[in-house]
């Protein structure tokens, strides 16, 4: 059973980590209503889709610890300002991503509160709970740390009882169990409400590798099959979208079951060349990844990200240079997939962990008593002395944000850049690893991409077979339109060609 073909696949999309992003009311933290007077800023910025990050009930200010999968947290909003969200995102042309934790609760989740009580609980089925022999018959006391989660002992005690409980993540989140029946009808309701009864277009599914713990781990597929067959019958081709952060052979097989998967070797992968300055052989590792995608769902959808909001923000991978970022975005906005913007790229923001700030308040204006720009943290990377606030940059051409918004129309304009399904790349050799040069094959129109990855000019030399390529579509800055002529591309830049115009002997080269 292949995930159901998605009713559609928005171009670009957006992660948008909810308490920083836009106040609608004056209390410092992000909201509904905040995202709905922004919906227009994301149109023109080109955004098709938005991955929300948890809106409902939640003790944590990220949220992942759900208490009520069936209303919104007050601190953002009511269910009517979500419906009303969704229909002015929709009134756009822009799909909403519900994330959807179906790992694990929050402690307070009244199923676990009470699942604590005692054993004979009808909730009890709901967790996990063994006693210390068995855990320890088991072999299962500590666990290999992931990229996710370093948690090394995942049982945590609950106060008068011989059973403990598995929390891969925290104490405060334990995980639930998809052995119990009643748990799945509980969790086909949840997805039926929010597709049918509220009618979100997909979901982000955060943990998606570790619905069952390591020693049941062969029942991941199983869960993940019930789950696509609830979404297909409950509405046909909504979009999934899994968070599976593991290496590329681990997260082909999601694909069984998912629409789109993240992927975060991609995202290490250019996190390492925008650092070095050298490719990664990205495109190899691209084609190899989609050779073993296609296996498992020919509809694969490769979501790809810079980062998401559990690393380390792109602009300070980069060391805050402005020129890197731009190449970042250029690389991104030109590899095929679908790419998902986190919120704040587009201006440059930037982050270090700890968590909190990898997730500070979008700077749109430079005025601090701006009532929009939530201030629930007191922002350590992204101030007004670092990164310049949005309403500085629209007005900038050579901005972050101009980059980005040009980028993102293009990839949009272009089908070879924009194709989705059946990833079109092929690899061009330039002899220089400082230099990365990919071939976007399409009927229509096929396009070249060079970018220089080094912090010296570079001289580059098309291949034989590519010397018609001589539009010159886009570069940085705007700044080399003689690039070609010369053959010279500036530090950290990029051009796009296409074929020159009335040569329709090598339109489909
Ligand atoms: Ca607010
Ligand atoms: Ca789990």
């Amino acid at each position: 059973m292949f995930a159901d073909k998605p009713a559609s696949i928005p171009k670009v999309c957006y992660e948008i980590f909810v308490r920083s992003f836009c106040d609608s009311n004056g209390d410092g933290i992000g909201d509904l209503n905040g995202i709905i007077s922004r919906l227009d800023y994301l149109a023109d910025l080109g955004i098709e889709a938005i991955w929300l990050t948890p809106v409902h009930p939640s003790p944590s200010y990220h949220k992942y610890d759900v208490t009520d999968y069936y209303a919104i947290d007050p601190e953002f909003g009511t269910m009517d300002d979500f419906r009303r969200l969704l229909a002015a995102a929709h009134e756009r042309d822009i799909a909403i991503y519900l994330d959807l934790i179906v790992n694990h609760t929050s402690t307070l989740h009244p199923w676990f509160t009470e699942a604590r009580k005692s054993k004979d609980n009808p909730y009890r089925q709901f967790y996990w709970w063994m006693t210390e022999d068995q855990i320890d018959h088991l072999g299962i006391q500590e666990r290999e740390t992931s990229d996710d989660s370093q948690v090394v002992y995942p049982w945590h005690a609950n106060a008068g009882d011989d059973e403990k409980y598995y929390g891969l993540f925290y104490k405060g989140m334990p995980d639930l169990n998809f052995h119990s029946e009643a748990l799945r009808g509980e969790m086909a309701k949840i997805i039926r409400f929010w597709l049918n009864e509220v009618g979100v277009d997909g979901f982000r599914l955060d943990a998606a590798r570790h619905i069952y713990p390591a020693w049941d781990k062969e029942q991941s597929t199983s869960f993940w099959d019930f789950f696509s067959k609830i979404v297909g019958d409950a509405k046909p081709g909504a979009f999934t979208v899994g968070e599976v952060w593991a290496e590329t052979e681990e997260v082909a097989p999601y694909f069984r079951n998912l629409n789109a998967t993240f992927h975060f070797d991609l995202s290490f992968a250019l996190q390492r060349m925008l650092i070095t300055g050298r490719d990664e052989q990205i495109v190899d590792k691209l084609l190899a990844s989609f050779n073993l995608f296609q296996k498992y769902n020919p509809l694969f959808v490769n979501a790809i990200m810079l980062t998401n909001h559990d690393q380390e923000r792109i602009g300070s991978v980069v060391g805050g240079i402005t020129a890197k970022m731009k190449l970042a975005a250029s690389i991104l906005l030109t590899l095929p997939g679908q790419p998902y913007l986190y919120y704040g790229e587009e201006i440059g923001m930037l982050g270090m962990k700890p968590d909190p700030y990898i997730r500070e308040p979008f700077l749109w204006t430079g005025d601090l008593d701006d009532p929009q720009c939530t201030h629930w943290i007191t922002p350590e990377f992204t101030t007004l002395k670092t990164v310049a606030p949005l309403s500085e940059q629209t007005g900038n051409a050579h901005s972050v944000f101009n980059h980005y918004k040009t980028l993102i129309h293009l990839r949009k304009a272009e089908p070879a850049l924009s194709q989705i399904l059946a990833p079109n790349l092929q690899p061009m050799r330039l002899g220089d690893d400082q230099l990365l040069g990919y071939f976007r094959p399409h009927v229509d129109r096929s396009l070249i991409v060079v970018h220089n990855l080094g912090d010296t000019e570079k001289e580059f030399r098309l291949p034989e077979d590519k010397s018609l390529f001589t539009e010159v579509l886009f570069t940085t800055d705007g700044m080399q339109e003689n690039a070609l002529l010369t053959g010279r591309l500036a530090p950290h830049s990029t051009i796009i060609l296409a074929p020159a115009r009335h040569s329709p002997a090598i339109e489909n080269q």
